[in-house]
């Protein structure tokens, strides 16, 4: 479930850094699959981490979020590195078919979990030339899916695998679709 503040936080996140519109088609992608379940404890995790500062992300970062980056150092990081170093996942996941994985928001942004084929760049072209990554991968593109998955701050969300779940055996490339330097791999054998 999409909230109406997290639909405006992506179409401001959208506007603010790339001048992009037409945000509705990404707001109202708020079905999920059933394969996307509430999250249970126990599982393996993939913590999506960030560092916005609320007064100035503004409608970008959860108000109640105690991050400590300025846009403005953000976005002299980025400037700098393609990067921004606080903005990433926990690490790459290991896991055993039939046990899923869970997705865990640490951060105040909004951030997507995506499986792509190959890494590439995400919805945001402003983000997308700053990282270096101009031509998006494609996955990005695509509506809300199980393996295409939004994940508002503070929100769990999880990923079924082996058979009959979202990720068969195999190994899989994931990442933001926001902050396209934001990669990891899931390992599912
Ligand atoms: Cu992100």
């Amino acid at each position: 479930m999409v909230r109406p503040f997290e639909s405006r936080s992506v179409c401001y996140a959208l506007l603010l850094l790339s001048g992009v519109a037409g945000c509705a088609s990404h707001a109202d992608s708020s079905d999920e699959s059933a394969a996307v379940q509430e999250a249970s404890n126990g599982n393996a995790e993939l913590r999506a981490l960030d560092d916005c500062e609320p007064t100035s992300f503004g409608a970008l970062c959860n108000p109640a979020f105690h991050g400590g980056t300025t846009l403005a150092a953000f976005q002299a990081e980025l400037a700098a590195r393609m990067s921004v170093g606080k903005w990433k996942w926990s690490s790459a996941v290991n896991t055993h078919p039939g046990s899923p994985v869970n997705l865990v928001s640490r951060g105040g942004e909004t951030h997507t979990f995506t499986i792509v084929k190959n890494f590439g760049g995400g919805r945001v072209p402003a983000l997308n030339t700053a990282s270096g990554n101009p031509v998006p991968a494609p996955e990005c593109l695509q509506p809300e899916s199980a393996t295409n998955i939004t994940i508002t701050s503070g929100v769990t969300k999880t990923i079924t695998t082996g058979n009959g779940g979202t990720l068969a055996p195999g190994h899989y490339k994931g990442q933001c679709c926001i902050h396209p330097w934001m990669r990891t791999e899931i390992d599912v054998r």
